[in-house]
């Protein structure tokens, strides 16, 4: 049987928990290939990471190969093939006595962690390694990682799949339609209320989904507002922030590298700006993205920008290049 290596950072959160069986179960890698699961959290709750263990066991997959629980980034990313960085300090928690509200101080902290699970994986992970940033403010620090890890022939994104099967599915809920019939959905920038979601360039049925839908209102109004605050949402409907259907958009976007891309579609995550659609270089940025059938990672050229939507990708461009200035000392 083939094997697969996936590192797991934030194992042992809700996120992680959902994750799990789904890449131990074949489902993900297919039903030939042994999944190696490296998991990875604080030393503070690493132990129960033994209770995951015992569950994944107890799922009784074929397709589960080892599981072994690590503190240290270093251990846990020998060879890798996968790694999905899950783990992050989340806004609102108290460290040394102080509760950190300020995005400059989120991004501050994160960032000393990206900044040692970047070098980690660089030096250790597969020279092909793929890298998942789920934890946020994820698209800033993906590129904290990116940067540490100094390794040009492994790919990093940040996580945009959950806003693109959000949005997916405001559309098929307002036309009355299957998911499967909206293709090519591109959220734009950053993983955050500024993101944007372009139906101009989604199709349903082969035809632009903004024409199809023939509602700009709706469009420009409720769609938008609802897929930007849909994450706030969902906090305040369920006490807890999204975590079955970001571990969905996770296996999403493993799924959407593993084959080439088919024609009639794209998919959507944040990857390193090479200028593309004047977008600054050197900032993660939500892009349409294809994979080749070697499973390498390209932005989908030359399609058409309006005015409208030129003026949100500025916004949300401005806004990573703030977060960027705030962590500048760490780059
Ligand atoms: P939880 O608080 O349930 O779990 C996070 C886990 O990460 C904890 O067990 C914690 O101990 C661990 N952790 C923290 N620092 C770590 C480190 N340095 N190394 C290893 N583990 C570490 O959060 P959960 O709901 O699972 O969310 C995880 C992250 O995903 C959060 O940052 C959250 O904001 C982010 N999200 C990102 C989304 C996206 O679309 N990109 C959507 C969902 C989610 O909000």
């Amino acid at each position: 049987m083939k094997e697969v290596n996936v590192l797991v950072t934030g194992a042992a959160g809700q996120i992680g928990y959902a994750l799990l069986t789904r890449l131990a179960s074949g489902e993900t890698f297919g039903s030939d290939v042994k999944v190696n699961l490296n998991l990875v959290e604080v030393p503070q709750v690493v132990s129960r990471l033994e209770g995951s263990r015992m569950e994944l066991e107890d799922c009784g997959f074929n397709t589960l190969g080892t599981v072994k629980n690590f503190s240290d980034m270093n251990e846990a990313s020998g060879d890798v093939d996968w790694a999905l960085l899950v783990g992050s300090i989340p806004r609102g928690i108290t460290i040394n006595g102080k509760k950190i509200e300020e995005r400059a101080d989120l991004l501050k902290i994160n960032g000393g962690i990206f900044t040692e699970q970047g070098k980690a994986l660089g030096e250790n992970a597969k020279a092909d390694a793929k890298i998942l940033v789920v934890g946020n403010p994820a698209n800033t620090n993906a590129l904290i990682g990116c940067t540490h890890g100094n390794n040009e022939s492994q790919t990093w994104m940040a996580m945009t799949a959950l806003d693109a099967n959000r949005a997916k599915a405001q559309v098929a809920n307002k036309c009355n339609l299957e998911i499967s019939d909206i293709k090519k959905m591109t959220i734009w920038g950053n993983h955050s209320p500024t993101m944007y979601p372009d139906l101009d360039n989604a199709e349903i049925k082969g035809e632009s989904a903004s024409g199809w839908i023939n509602d700009q209102n709706w469009i420009e109004s409720d769609f938008l507002r609802i897929v930007q605050q849909r994450g706030k949402a969902i906090i305040d409907a369920r006490g807890a922030s999204s975590a079955t259907s970001a571990a969905n958009a996770a296996i999403d976007t493993v799924k959407a590298t593993l084959s080439e891309t088919p024609a009639d579609d794209w998919f959507s995550a944040a990857v390193l700006s090479d200028g593309s659609y004047n977008v600054p270089e050197g900032l993660i940025f939500g892009f349409p993205l294809k994979a080749d059938a070697n499973g390498k990672v390209s932005i989908v050229q030359d399609l058409p920008i309006s005015d409208y939507a030129q003026g949100k990708i500025e916004l949300t461009t401005q806004e990573l290049l703030d977060e960027k200035n705030d962590i500048k000392d760490l780059l």
